[in-house]
This record gives structure tokens, C-alpha cells and sequence, in this order.
């Protein structure tokens, strides 16, 4: 008898008609012929290997380099259930439409099924998926990034309780992509590309979108948050989440290498992108990162701003899209150093300053995480972290200050519901234009955002020990256009003021928004910053904030009566707060 998994491996490849079934072990020696096999088909190349031994650089079709939200669909039955802020199709439809092209797409290829758990092996909190592909950088990259086959397979047996992914990079013609979500089957479909979040389907299709469904079925939360534990002195690891769209800030966050650490300050990675909660016994939310490694944006990373990532990058690591020197070295801008003569763009090309920028802007690595020396030693506990704050932000040239803390839970999650950033390259189309991105969510929920919120606030109610909840914007800019905040390791003088907010100390002013830090609240020795940066960066202004209300109401707006009347409240509540102040 077959099992489920083989029973729906089976259809897969009735429906694909590859030419060869592969089921995937998870072993290193797999992994080599994985890297054989992309090294083959000429898209990849082999690096130094004196210097970045085991390390690869995967060159992609240059109109596939990011996440493609516009091709990214829930197919709910009812269209309502995926809510304004999702595209929607039909799932009998969606069936049909990205079923004809997945009709045959692997003639002549290999079919890899990939099991994977997501999360640690052992936790109670982890679940198994299996994603069948026809890329072989697809299953390099899951085995980086999950706990990927024989340990999988163990752990599912013949039980059907695990999420299939069917992934094809059909002919990689973006008039022919797409990514689709069946949330009450909970299946996900993907043709048409070969970038992460597109094609590596544990990570935004499982993880968070049919993860999030599950999540509020379940009474937990899977979100897009880092994990991190600081260190104070003493060695207490206070842990907190920290949800900031994509590009915005939270892989750096998570590897910070602590300005303060003389002072007892240090950072501990859990996780960088991913969290998935769940109420613990001791009445903490307990967060597990799904993922093994870091998926995460080359371009700004060097031994200044990020020492963490630079170190562990130099082993067992995929590049994706970035420059290579003339020793096949990889080079990117930011990188810290001058781009050597030589040097080969990521489309493979020899760069001169006039060809732009030599790596793409959302040029990525993946690495074990392991290799991180700030990996946390409770990275990978099986009962998670408890978590003591949620941290809201994103890049906000104007209007949030560089941090702040809601007045209680409701306030809270109507501040993670406000949020707004720039965007960025991790995703096609316009950068810098601000829009609406609540809880660093918008493209990641799997279903109508009004009862995502309903689902926030109905967790305030059920954990008995949540954490306090704030926001910070790194990416504040004064009058000269330049960031105001020096950001990276500096960051951990605001943890501290969070950690110290959360253990009820830390000198702070209520303004009609939250708290902000007094003017001595936060620690500033040892950093150069002007006292007139440092009034800017905490000013709350009521004009900003006033065409941020309008901005936010007509947002709102788009959920009608399903939007949790708590969140309208909260509205209504920060708009009277401005009022007493611009009138008083
Ligand atoms: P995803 O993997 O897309 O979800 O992104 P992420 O949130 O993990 O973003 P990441 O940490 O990779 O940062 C994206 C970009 O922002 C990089 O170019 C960083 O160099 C830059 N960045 C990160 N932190 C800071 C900061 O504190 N200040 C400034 N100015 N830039 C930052
Ligand atoms: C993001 O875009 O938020 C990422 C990269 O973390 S991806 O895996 O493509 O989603
Ligand atoms: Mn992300």
C-alpha cells in the first residue's frame, strides 16, 4: 500500500510527467550532486574554493529575481476568505489555469521529492512538509534552510499530516508564473520560478501562508518575525519577536553585533525571518524559528554592519545573484570594500561603473545557520523561547519616531495593523513607495486580514503572559535626506530600553501615540549623535500623524464591517489624543 506521501508524490508526477523520480535523503553526498547538477547546467558556478570552500554562486534568469506578488494568489472557496488585500482566484479555476501548465512541465526532468520539517526535529511545534521540484537549486537550498529528508520522513511515517507543495520552473516566462494557496485543502502550487519565497515552498507559501490559517484555526501565530535573545548582564536572555517587511531590517537585527557589549549587552540569533507561537505552560508565548538557515539580503552587508553573517558566509553557502571578483570571490555593494578590476556583474558580464549596480539589489545568500556565531544555544529547543516583546517597524523616512511602546495589547496590535513601510527590491515593482503593510503581513497572509487582526486580539485575550508590545523605525532621515539613526549595532541601545520598559523600568514620556523614551531614557555613550538628530528622531508630529490617520482610515476602509470594531476603536481613540494636543 502506498503511503499518503506516495499516494500524492504520485499524482504529482501524473500530472508533470517527469522523466525521473528522485526521493530525497537530505544527505551531504546528495547535496554534492545537487551542486553537480546546477554546477552542469551553467546557471551556477563553483567559487573560490581556497577561500569560500563548498560555496556556489547561482546566476538566475534576470526577470526572476525577487518574490512576484502580483502572480501570488489564495484560492479560498468563498473570495471573501482571502480578503481585499489578497489576489484571489477561484480554486476550481486556479486548478485549471496553473494546472495546464503544470500539464507535462517536467518532461525530460527530474522530479525531487523533498520532505522537510519545519522547525526544530524534536519540537512539539513542528510540521513536516514536502515540496516535489525540477530544480535542483530548489533542493540545495532546502537543505539548507530546513531539516530536509531521511530526519522528515521519520518523523511523518504514513501519517497524512503534512503540506505538499508542487513546484515546477515550468519555462520561467513570467507571463506563464504563478504561486497558488489552497487554504482549506492547505496545498500549495508554484510554476513559473525558481526565487525563494516563489519556489522554496516551506518558506512564505507553508511557513506563513497556509501556516497562518492553520495558526488561527489552532489558537497559535506564525508570523514574520525575527527571534533574538538579548543578553544583559548578569547573563539573563530576555527573547523577543520583531516583524519588519521584507528588506526592512531583521536579519541584521537578529546577527547584531552589540555596540554595548562592554557593558554586558549581547544578541542571540533564534531566527531571522520566521516565527511560529505557541502559548507555553509556564503562560509565555513560546517561539520556534521553522527554518535551519538565512535566506538573507547581500547588498549592505559587510564587516561593519554586519561582522555575524560576514564570518559565517565564508563557508557551505549559496549566492544568488551577487558580483564575483577575479579570484571568484563574491562582491556586492556595501560589501566594504572597492569592487576590484574584473569584476563579473551578477548577470554574468563584465561590470564598468557606467552597466549600475554590479550585484542585484535583492542578491541573496543562504547559509546554514548554524554557522552564525551568534546562533543562540536555545536555537533549537523544542519547546521554543518565551517571548517578553513583539517589535514593530519598518522604513519610514517621516512620521514613526525610532521607538515606541503601545499602551496595552489592543493598542498594540492596532499599532502592528497601522504599520507602513517603503518598498524594496525583495519584491518586484516600485522601491520607496510607502504603502500599508500591517504586521509586515500583507503579503504573507493566507487569509482575509480583518480576521488576522481578529486573531491578534483574540490571543491578548488567551496568553496569559503577553508580551508588550512596540514599533521602531530605523530608517528615520533628517532635512539632508540622510538616515538620522546609524542603525546596525547601535540598534541594541533601543533593545535595552525595550528590555528595560519590559522589566518596568526605562525613563519614558507619553505622547499620544505610546510611550517614547525620555531624552535621558536611552544610552547613548560612546555614539556621535547631534541632540537636535536626537529630537528628530524621537519628535511625534501632529501633521505627519494626521495625514497617517487619513491614510490608515481609508485602508481600514477596504474591510467594511469585517474589520474587529476594536481596531476602529483604537483609531478613533489616537485621533482624539492628537486632537487634545494640537488644542491644548
Ligand atoms: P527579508 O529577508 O527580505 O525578510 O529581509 P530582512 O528584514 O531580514 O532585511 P535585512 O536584515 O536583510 O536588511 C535589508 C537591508 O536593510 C540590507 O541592505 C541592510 O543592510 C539594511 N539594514 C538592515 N538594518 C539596518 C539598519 O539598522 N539601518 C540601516 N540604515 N539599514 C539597515
Ligand atoms: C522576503 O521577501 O521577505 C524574504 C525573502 O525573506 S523570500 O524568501 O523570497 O520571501
Ligand atoms: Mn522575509
Amino acid at each position: 500500500m502506498a503511503t499518503p506521501l506516495e499516494s500524492w508524490v504520485n499524482e504529482a508526477a501524473a500530472l508533470a510527467k517527469p522523466d525521473r523520480l528522485v526521493y530525497c535523503d537530505g544527505s551531504e553526498a546528495e547535496y554534492q550532486r545537487m551542486v553537480a547538477e546546477m554546477l552542469r547546467g551553467g546557471e551556477t558556478v563553483q567559487l573560490n574554493k581556497k577561500t569560500y570552500p563548498n560555496c556556489q554562486l547561482h546566476r538566475s534568469s534576470p526577470n526572476d529575481v525577487a518574490r512576484t506578488e502580483h502572480l501570488t494568489f489564495i484560492c479560498s472557496r468563498d473570495k471573501d476568505d482571502a480578503g481585499p488585500t489578497n489576489n484571489w482566484m477561484d480554486p476550481g479555476a486556479a486548478k485549471h489555469k496553473v494546472g495546464a501548465l503544470l500539464d507535462g512541465a517536467m518532461r525530460g526532468r527530474t522530479m525531487y521529492v523533498v520532505p522537510y520539517i519545519l522547525g526544530p526535529v524534536d519540537s512539539p511545534i513542528s510540521k513536516v512538509g514536502v515540496e516535489v521540484t525540477d530544480s535542483p537549486y530548489v533542493v540545495a537550498s532546502m537543505r539548507i534552510m530546513s531539516r530536509m529528508g531521511k530526519v522528515a520522513m521519520e518523523r511523518l511515517g504514513a501519517s497524512s499530516d503534512f503540506v505538499p507543495g508542487l513546484h515546477s520552473l515550468g519555462d520561467l516566462d513570467p507571463m506563464r508564473r504563478y504561486i497558488v494557496h489552497f487554504p482549506e485543502e492547505k496545498l500549495i502550487w508554484s510554476v513559473g520560478s525558481g526565487y525563494g519565497g516563489n519556489a522554496l515552498l516551506g518558506k512564505k507559501c507553508f511557513a506563513l501562508r497556509i501556516a497562518s490559517v492553520m495558526a488561527r484555526e489552532q489558537s497559535w501565530m506564525a508570523e514574520h518575525m525575527l527571534i533574538l535573545g538579548l543578553e544583559s548582564p548578569g547573563g539573563k536572555v530576555t527573547y523577543m519577536g520583531a516583524a519588519f517587511p521584507s528588506a526592512c531590517g531583521k536579519t541584521n537585527l537578529a546577527m547584531m553585533v552589540s555596540a554595548l557589549e562592554s557593558q554586558g549587552y549581547r544578541v542571540w540569533t533564534v531566527g531571522d525571518d520566521l516565527a511560529w507561537m505557541k502559548i507555553g505552560d509556564d503562560g509565555y508565548l513560546h517561539a520556534i524559528n521553522p527554518e535551519a538557515g538565512f535566506f538573507g539580503v547581500a547588498p549592505g552587508t559587510g564587516m561593519k554592519t554586519n561582522p555575524n553573517v560576514m564570518g559565517a558566509l565564508r563557508k557551505n553557502t549559496v549566492f544568488t545573484n551577487v558580483a564575483m571578483t577575479p579570484e571568484r570571490e563574491p562582491w556586492w555593494e556595501g560589501i566594504g570594500f572597492e569592487p576590484p578590476a574584473g569584476l563579473i556583474n551578477w548577470k554574468g558580464e563584465k561590470w564598468d561603473s557606467s552597466k549600475g549596480a554590479a550585484a542585484h539589489p535583492n542578491a541573496r545568500y543562504t547559509v546554514p545557520a548554524a554557522q552564525s556565531p551568534s546562533i543562540s544555544p536555545k536555537w533549537e529547543a523544542p519547546e521554543g523561547v518565551p517571548i517578553s516583546a513583539f517589535i514593530f517597524g519598518g522604513r519610514r523616512a517621516r512620521v514613526a519616531p525610532l521607538v515606541y511602546e503601545s499602551f496595552d495589547w489592543q493598542h498594540g496590535v492596532f499599532v502592528g495593523a497601522m504599520m507602513a513601510s517603503e518598498t524594496t527590491a525583495a519584491a518586484t515593482g516600485d522601491v520607496g513607495v510607502t504603502r500599508r503593510d500591517p504586521m509586515a503581513m500583507l503579503p504573507f497572509c493566507g487569509y482575509n486580514m480583518a480576521d488576522y487582526f481578529g486573531h491578534w486580539l483574540a490571543m491578548g485575550k488567551k496568553i496569559p503572559k503577553p508580551p508588550k508590545i512596540f514599533h521602531v523605525n530605523w530608517f528615520r532621515r533628517g532635512a539632508d535626506g540622510k538616515f538620522l539613526w546609524p542603525g546596525f549595532g547601535e540598534n541594541v541601545r533601543v533593545l535595552k530600553w525595550i528590555l528595560e520598559r519590559v522589566e518596568g523600568r526605562g525613563a519614558a514620556q507619553e505622547t499620544p501615540i505610546g510611550y517614547v523614551p525620555a531624552k535621558n531614557g536611552l544610552t547613548l555613550d560612546g555614539l556621535k549623535i547631534s541632540d537636535e538628530a536626537l529630537t528628530e528622531l524621537l519628535r511625534v508630529s501632529p501633521e505627519d500623524w494626521e495625514l497617517d490617520l487619513g491614510d490608515s482610515k481609508q485602508f481600514f476602509g477596504k474591510f467594511g464591517e469585517r474589520l474587529p470594531g476594536e481596531i476602529r476603536e483604537e483609531h478613533e481613540k489616537l485621533a482624539r489624543r492628537f486632537q487634545r494636543v494640537v488644542t491644548a
